[in-house]
């Protein structure tokens, strides 16, 4: 993608962990390297299709000076989301800390912290089949649009669906969402576990009856095959209460490891 590049700008600010640090302003200087689609800016040739540097540049200023932290890390990692959040155009940060009077001996030209962020493209799915099937379902998902590190957030229609599986007893209410986010898919496991805490999930068996059940479908193309996370989620190719909803959000996406479009795999499923 293109980029639009900030090169050594430097600020003055208290970072660091030292006492005296936290008084005694010194530098502290940012190269950022920003993934920007400018194609439509450069036809019109207007400041509005873009980023604007001078903004971007304001931000950093503002934030640095703004806080106190003891870690360039920290700085680093917190500026990062803060500029994806602030500039939605950008989609991709490379941001690189660097402090040149950090309180170290000897001779060097600075030490510094370099941390990527990006938007991410996750699919996930809803599930509940006790209570108030549609009210934990609008928890789930306002939970998600008061987060901001999720955007463009965008709900399948809800399906009634018979359980699957053969532990689950009562009808469920089921949804997928499109969405992007900040999160890395741990961050992001932890982040819907917490939803379905506070939705009133209560783990007695697995496949069992809940309130509120999220699982991540995709997230990007990655594939994880950890104990407690598996990405592309298990068993989607069976499920039409997982591929029906899916398939209105992304139909053309294809599974990393099935090497097949959604839609292909709703057909062949109500095919059998
Ligand atoms: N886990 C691993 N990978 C993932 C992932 N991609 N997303 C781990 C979310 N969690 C993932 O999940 C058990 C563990 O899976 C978690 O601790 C997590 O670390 P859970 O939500 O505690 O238990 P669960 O939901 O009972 O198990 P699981 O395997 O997620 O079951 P499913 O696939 O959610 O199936 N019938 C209909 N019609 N509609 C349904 O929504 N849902 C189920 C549950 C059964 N039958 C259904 C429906
Ligand atoms: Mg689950």
């Amino acid at each position: 993608m293109d980029k639009i590049i900030i090169d050594n700008f430097e600020v003055l600010a208290c970072h660091g962990v030292n006492p005296e640090e936290k008084v005694n302003k010194q530098r502290f200087v940012f190269c950022a390297v920003l993934s920007v689609d400018i194609r439509h800016a450069a036809e019109s040739d207007d400041l509005n299709m873009t980023v604007s540097y001078a903004a971007v540049k304001k931000h950093i200023q503002a934030f640095c000076e703004g806080n106190c932290f003891d870690l360039i890390e920290t700085l680093a990692a917190r500026l990062a989301d803060g500029i994806l959040k602030a500039f939605q155009l950008v989609r991709e940060i490379e941001l690189t800390v660097k402090k040149p009077d950090a309180p170290m001996s000897g001779k060097f030209d600075y030490v510094a912290v370099s941390v990527n962020r990006a938007w991410h493209r996750a699919y996930l799915a809803l599930g509940s089949n006790e209570g108030d099937r549609n009210g934990y379902l609008d928890f789930a998902l306002n939970a998600l649009k008061n987060d901001d590190s999720f955007a463009n957030i965008k709900e399948s229609k809800r399906l009634k669906t018979e359980p699957y599986g053969g532990v689950a007893t009562g009808s469920f209410l089921n949804s997928a969402v499109e969405c992007d986010t900040l999160y890395s898919p741990e961050q992001l496991l932890e982040v819907i576990q917490a939803i379905e805490l506070s939705g009133g999930r209560v783990r007695k068996e697995r496949w069992g009856n809940r309130t509120l059940d999220i699982d991540i479908l995709f997230y990007d193309d990655c594939v994880i095959e950890r104990n407690d996370l598996c990405v592309p989620h298990f068993d989607m190719e069976n499920r039409d209460f997982v591929l029906i909803p899916l398939a209105e959000l992304c139909p053309n996406k294809v599974h990393p490891l099935l090497k097949k479009r959604v839609q292909s795999m709703l057909s062949e499923l109500q095919s059998k």
